[in-house]
C-alpha cells in the first residue's frame, strides 16, 4: 500500500534587510537546513522557507542613512542574504521578501479578515515610543533617563490613532493550548517563560502605524492612512508562503476548515511544522502570532523552536562593538561544512553559546581526529590491503552500534535536539575507531590465516562510514557527499538503506583528508 510522502514545513525568521547576515542568522538557518535535509532524506516532501523582513521604521531609517530608497536597500540586502545562504549550502525552497506583491496582498487579506471577524478596533493611543524597538513602552517600563528598557535608546511621547487587535480575547485559548500541548514550545525553559508572561492579563496589540509618520509599510485595506505594524506584516510571511490565504478568494474563502489527511489546510502547507526562531522573538511568535491566527480562525503552527543566543567571548555581538562574526569570511577559511558542524554541534538547543576561535578549533579537531581519521585509515587500508575494493564479507562488526546510533539520532532529530543527534553520530565514529584498535587490521594483514577476518574488519568499517555519511549529511552535505563518493557509493543513502546497501566490490578512493589541518591564520582569527 502506498501512502503520500510526509509533508514538512519549516521556517526561519525573516531577517531584517537593514543589516548584514552574521553567524546568529546563519545558526538558525543551519538548524532549519539540517532538519530540512533530514526530512528530505527520509523521503518527506519539504517546504523550507526563509527570507527578508523589508518594511518598517528600521529599514526606512537605514535607507535614509545610506541615502538610498528603501526598496533599493531591500533589493541589495535580500541579495546579500541569498548569496550568503548559497555559499553556506542552505537548501531553502522559498526565499520570501515582504515587499513582494503576493505578500502585500496576503497581509491585506489577513488583517481584513481579522476586521471582518470583529477583532480589530481603532483607539487613540498615547505612550512612549522607541524608534529602535518599533514599539511603545509604558511609563513604568522605561529605563533610567527616559530610555527604552531594552536597548537604552531615547523614547518620544506620541499620541496617535492606532488600530488594535483584541489580543486579550484569545489569552485563555492560548494558555489552554500551551497546557494541552507541552511540546508546542521547545525547549521547556522557553515554554515556562511564555507561561510566565501569560500570567498577567494581555493587552491588545497595536497593529498599525500612521502613514504620515511611517510610509514604508503595507496600507491597511480598511484605512489607507495607516500601514500594518511591521511585526504583524512579517509574521504573515509564513502564511503567504504556505498558500493558505488566497486574497482573490477572500472573504468567500473564510472558515478554512477543510483540512486534508495530513491535518493541513486543503491545498496549502499550513500549519508550519516548526517555526525556528531565536529567543529574542519568542513573545512575537508564541503570543502575538498564535492569537492573531486564532483571531483569523486558522490553525496554529505545530511547534516553535526558540534557540539561545550566540555571543562572542562573553560579549554580545553588535555592529557598534565591531565584533560581528561574518559567516562567509569563516567559510572562506574553513569551508561551509566545518562552520555548520561547529555551530550545530556546539550549541545545545535552547542554551546560549559563546563563539570563540578556541572552541571552533576544538570542535574542528573532533571532526578531523575522530571522523576524518576513521575515514582516512579505513580508505587507505582498503587501498593497501585489498587493492581499493571493498571485500565481499560479513560487514556487521558494528551493526548493533550503528542501529543504536541511528535510533538515537532519529529520536533526537524528531525532538529537535540537533546537537545531541550529531553527538550520537560522533559517538559511533569514536566506537568505530575503538573497533580498529581492537581488531588491529595491520596485524591481521601480516598473517595470511587472518585474511577472512581482515575482510570482515574492512567491510565493517566501510559499512559504518556509509552509515556515518547518512547520519551526518544534514549537517555537512558537501563533505558527506564526498565521503560517499570515495566509498564508491553514488549518493549518500537514506538512513534506512545505509545499513543494507550493497558495498562489496565497490572501488574506493583514498583522496586528501576530508578535514585538513587548519593553518595558523584560522587558529588566530575569529
Ligand atoms: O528579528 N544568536 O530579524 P533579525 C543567535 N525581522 N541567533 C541570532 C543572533 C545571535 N546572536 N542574532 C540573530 C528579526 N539571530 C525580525 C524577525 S520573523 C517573522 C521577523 C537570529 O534580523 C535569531 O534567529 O533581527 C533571531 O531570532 C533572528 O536572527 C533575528 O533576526
Amino acid at each position: 500500500m502506498s501512502s503520500s510522502p510526509r509533508r514538512v514545513y519549516l521556517t526561519t525568521p525573516i531577517y531584517y534587510a537593514s543589516g548584514e547576515p552574521h553567524i546568529g542568522h546563519a545558526y538558525t538557518t543551519f538548524l532549519a537546513d539540517a532538519l530540512a535535509r533530514y526530512h528530505r532524506q527520509a523521503g518527506a516532501s519539504v517546504l523550507f522557507l526563509t527570507g527578508t523582513d523589508e518594511h518598517g521604521q528600521k529599514i526606512q531609517e537605514e535607507a535614509t542613512r545610506r541615502g538610498v530608497a528603501p526598496q533599493e536597500l531591500c533589493d541589495q540586502m535580500a541579495g546579500r542574504f541569498q548569496e550568503a545562504w548559497q555559499g553556506l549550502e542552505i537548501s531553502y525552497d522559498r526565499f520570501i521578501r515582504t515587499t513582494e506583491a503576493e505578500h502585500k496582498a496576503v497581509v491585506r487579506a489577513f488583517v481584513q479578515r481579522l476586521h471582518d471577524r470583529g477583532h480589530i478596533y481603532a483607539a487613540e493611543y498615547e505612550g512612549w515610543y522607541s524608534v529602535h524597538e518599533e514599539r511603545f513602552f509604558t511609563e513604568k517600563e522605561l529605563g533610567p533617563g527616559q530610555t527604552d528598557p531594552i536597548a537604552g535608546r531615547p523614547v518620544e511621547r506620541i499620541r496617535e490613532k492606532n488600530w488594535f487587535f483584541r489580543m486579550s480575547a484569545f489569552q485563555e485559548d492560548l494558555v489552554r493550548h500551551i497546557e494541552d500541548h507541552p511540546e508546542w514550545i521547545f525547549p521547556e525553559t522557553r515554554r515556562n517563560e511564555v507561561m510566565g508572561f501569560l500570567q498577567k492579563p494581555l493587552e491588545d496589540l497595536s497593529i498599525s502605524r500612521p502613514r504620515a509618520r511611517l510610509a514604508w509599510g503595507i496600507p491597511l485595506p480598511f484605512d489607507e492612512d495607516h500601514v500594518t505594524y511591521v511585526r504583524v506584516d512579517a509574521l504573515v510571511n509564513y502564511l503567504t508562503a504556505s498558500g493558505a490565504i488566497r486574497p482573490e478568494a477572500e472573504p468567500a474563502h473564510q472558515g478554512f476548515d477543510t483540512v486534508d489527511a495530513d491535518g493541513n489546510l486543503a491545498g496549502s502547507w499550513w500549519p508550519a511544522d516548526v517555526h525556528l526562531i531565536g529567543k529574542d522573538i519568542l513573545t512575537t511568535h508564541a503570543v502575538y502570532w498564535p492569537t492573531l491566527l486564532l483571531g483569523a480562525g486558522l490553525p496554529l503552527p505545530r511547534r516553535i523552536l526558540s534557540h539561545g543566543w550566540w555571543v562572542v567571548g562573553d560579549t554580545k555581538m553588535s555592529k557598534s562593538l565591531g565584533n560581528v562574526v561574518d559567516p562567509l569570511a569563516l567559510k572562506e577559511r574553513v569551508g561551509a561544512d566545518a562552520l555548520r558542524w561547529y555551530l550545530l554541534r556546539e550549541m545545545p538547543t535552547g542554551s546560549d553559546a559563546s563563539y570563540t576561535p578556541e572552541r571552533f578549533l576544538t570542535r574542528y579537531e573532533e571532526l578531523a581526529n575522530v571522523l576524518g581519521n576513521l575515514a582516512s585509515r579505513t580508505l587507505s587500508m582498503i587501498v593497501r590491503y585489498r587493492d581499493g575494493v571493498i571485500p565481499a564479507a560479513s560487514d556487521d562488526g558494528l551493526a548493533e552500534e550503528s542501529s543504536l546510533a541511528i535510533r538515537r539520532f532519529h529520536e533526537a532529530m524528531e525532538a529537535l535536539r540537533v546537537n545531541e543527534a550529531l553527538g550520537h553520530a560522533m559517538d559511533l565514529a569514536r566506537t568505530a575507531n575503538g573497533y580498529v584498535e581492537a581488531r588491529e587490521p595491520w596485524s591481521q594483514a601480516r598473517d595470511p590465516a587472518q585474511a577472512a577476518h581482515l575482510d570482515e574488519t574492512l567491510a565493517s568499517l566501510a559499512r559504518v562510514l556509509v552509515v556515518l555519511a547518512a547520519l551526518l549529511l544534514p549537517a555537512m552535505p558537501s563533505r558527506m557527499t564526498e565521503l560517499a563518493a570515495r566509498l564508491g557509493v553514488g549518493e549518500v543513502p537514506t538512513l534506512d538503506e545505509a545499513p543494507r546497501i550493497l558495498l562489496a566490490g565497490a572501488g574506493v578512493a583514498k583522496g586528501l583528508p576530508l578535514f585538513p589541518r587548519l593553518d595558523e591564520s584560522v587558529e588566530g582569527g575569529n
